[in-house]
């Protein structure tokens, strides 16, 4: 297996004529990194890690890799190691390796793998050489042919020979990188992002054993994801606190025109569907063709099997794609030879025949599936009645009160204390939780552009509602009303009357507990007002500190001991606040709502499986891991921004 695919004349020859090439496309990739690896902030950053690991996930779909390890070194560079065969070192009579063409040519991996599917060619896939480019030194250790090579790189640059530096047994390639800071806005690695993106790999490909580490002080993990059970895993992972319709889950594996399907599903007891795309191992959020596929085909044989089983009566009319959506959870994972990536952010298939292969595959799979588990078709088809059922008393509701006016803003509730502007893009509202400090905020705030609404009570678990339900509840009702954009199906982004919306509630338990109720709302049946940037959570302070005169308010434990490392001598007084009802008006301007002074966290979905996550254990069925996430987060609670 001693590099045959590899042809070290021919390629190698071709691109050491284009060495000029090679400086001004690493010199391209650091003028517009957005181009290559999507953004200069976090998300680029974390793009960077998995634009490495993608080589070596592909290094394992060829057969010749079964653990990858990655770690967060001290500094946040990067450590991606694998037990491939190793980039091919062999020089050439120019004295390039394989290698460094590898490292320093945009795109070059590929053109010496002829495995199957690859990773590359989609979101990701720039190749190995951009992270090169951008990165402050990057590391290479090639294991090969009983030798370790190294070879050191400055910003895309070699910087020393590939060099032999001693003997092994073992194979495998290594870098090390160091994100350049003058290209990357932010370059604290956060475990979180990479490890959920690990993990789903891990799922995607089960012969694969991931370590992740984390060996920055004050910060230690070590994590290892290993699933045999591959998408099957993934499923019952996702419904792990869930009660279900049906165990084990569905699983459906087939070829077709060179595409490789596989298919997971299971139905719980929650309203939700949780639908999870991957096209050649990328996430792909916005759908697409593989997506239309697996609905045709799931529709098509749960029909077909409920009037073979008479469930379905020749008068009942069939079930649609929408009533079979409830309680849904499902992984669909295909592998296309050439993709084609449409949208906002490429996340969606194009290729119009993956359709007609899932729906095949997917059907004929069900159909062969159904005849050993038959029972499993009455739960689905109860559920998908009642979804039914629901969902049109849902439209009468919505078209009762659209008649009337009542959700479309042409009413706006009592309790809402509005203010003067009347253009959205200047104006916010606090949504607050209790009558007391929505009444300091509504003395305190600035008329002119700041609207209160204050909220009494915990409102409904929306997780556990329906939509008609949600929108019965008072508390629901007067934040749409007051938001003005309408809910679910009929949101129109440009009815929102304010354009920062804060959530303000108490810094205890209760008070996350409603901030995660109201996320879970936004979440749920607004999800573009998060998308887009709406949402803020409110940072009210947590002491106030005097120390004679002068009074500080402080944000976190350690401003506040600041402070009072700051009182010379003085007699210094600290008061905690328990909730936002002990400040008054002035207070609550000056340390919450004043533009100028106050703090504010932006909610974002930073990743829909990990908001999905933290929702599940807060609304979900089991109530253990419930008290623990909050006991273990009430202290940290602006952390709680999904
Ligand atoms: C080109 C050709 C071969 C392997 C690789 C690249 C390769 C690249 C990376 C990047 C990270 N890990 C990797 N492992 C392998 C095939 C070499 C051969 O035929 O021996």
């Amino acid at each position: 297996m001693e590099d045959t695919n590899f042809n070290v004349d021919t390629t190698a020859q071709e691109y050491s004529a284009k060495d000029i090439h090679v400086l001004e496309g690493l010199e391209a990739v650091r003028k517009r990194p957005g181009m290559y690896i999507g953004d200069q902030g976090v998300r680029g950053l974390h793009h960077l890690v998995y634009e490495v690991v993608d080589n070596s996930i592909d290094e394992s779909l060829a057969g010749y890799c079964d653990t990858i390890d990655i770690s967060i070194n001290e500094g946040d560079s990067i450590t991606v190691t694998d037990n491939g065969r190793g980039i091919p070192t062999e020089r050439h009579e120019t004295g390039k390796s394989a290698a460094e063409v590898v490292l320093t040519i945009l795109h070059a991996g590929g053109k010496f793998d002829k495995s199957a599917y690859k990773v590359s060619g989609g979101l990701h896939g720039v190749g190995i050489s951009v992270v090169n480019a951008l990165s402050t030194w990057l590391e290479l250790t090639i294991c090969r042919n009983g030798k370790i090579h190294h070879q050191r790189y400055e910003k895309g640059h070699p910087v020393t020979e590939l060099e032999v530096v001693g003997d092994t047994d073992k194979r495998g390639t290594s870098v090390t990188f160091k994100p350049d800071d003058t290209i990357f806005t932010e370059t604290v690695y956060q475990a979180d992002i990479l490890k959920a993106r690990l993990r789903e790999l891990a799922f995607l490909n089960p012969h694969v054993t991931i370590n992740f580490e984390d060996k920055r002080a004050g910060k230690e993990m070590k994590k290892t994801y290993h699933f045999p059970g591959g998408i099957e895993s993934f499923v019952e992972y996702l419904n792990r606190d869930k009660e279900l319709l049906f165990k084990p889950p569905l699983v459906i594996r087939g070829e077709k025109d060179d595409t490789a399907v596989e298919v997971a599903i299971q139905y719980n007891t929650t309203y939700q569907e949780r639908l999870y795309g991957f096209v050649n191992l990328i996430n792909t959020t916005e759908g697409g063709t593989h997506i239309a596929g697996f609905r045709t085909a799931l529709t098509r044989a749960i029909n077909d099997e409920a009037r073979r089983q008479k469930i379905l009566k020749d008068k009942d009319a069939n079930l649609s794609g929408d009533d079979l959506k409830e309680g849904l959870t499902a992984v669909i994972s295909v592998k296309v030879m050439e993709p084609q990536f449409e949208g906002q952010t490429k996340t969606k298939l194009g290729n119009n025949e993956v359709k007609g292969i899932v729906d095949s595959v997917l059907y004929d799979g069900m159909k062969a599936i159904l005849e050993d588990r038959p029972e499993i078709i009455k739960p689905i088809v109860d559920t998908a009645i009642k979804a039914r059922q629901a969902r049109e008393a849902a439209k009468k509701a919505r078209e009762l009160v659209r008649r009337k006016g009542v959700m479309s803003g042409l009413q706006l509730p009592g309790k809402l204390a509005d203010c003067s502007n009347r253009n959205p893009a200047d104006c916010e509202i606090y949504i607050v939780e209790g009558d007391s400090a929505g009444g300091s905020a509504k003395q305190g705030r600035n008329r002119e552009f700041q609207a209160i609404l204050p909220l009494r009570g915990k409102i409904l678990n929306v997780e556990k509602a329906r939509l008609e339900k949600i929108l019965g509840s008072e508390t629901i009702k007067n934040i749409v009303l007051a938001l003005g954009c309408g809910v679910g199906d009929d949101f129109k982004e440009e009815k929102l009357r304010y354009h920062k919306i804060f959530l303000m509630a108490d810094a205890d338990v209760d008070g996350a507990h409603i901030r995660t109720l109201l996320l879970t709302l936004f979440f749920r049946y607004m999800p573009q007002i998060i998308e887009n940037g709406y949402l803020y959570v409110a940072q009210p302070p947590l002491y106030r500190v005097q120390c004679g005169k002068d009074v500080t308010y402080c944000y976190t434990e350690k401003e506040m001991k600041d402070a009072q490392g700051r009182a010379e001598g003085r007699k210094c007084e600290v008061q905690r606040y328990k909730g936002l009802g002990e400040m008054n008006a002035e207070q609550l301007w000056d340390t919450t709502m004043n533009p100028e002074k106050r703090i504010i966290n932006r909610v974002t979905v930073r990743d829909a499986i990990e908001a999905d996550e933290l929702f599940d254990i807060l609304m979900g069925d089991l109530v253990e891991p419930r008290r623990k996430f909050i006991e273990e987060h009430a202290k940290d609670v602006q952390n709680l921004d999904i």
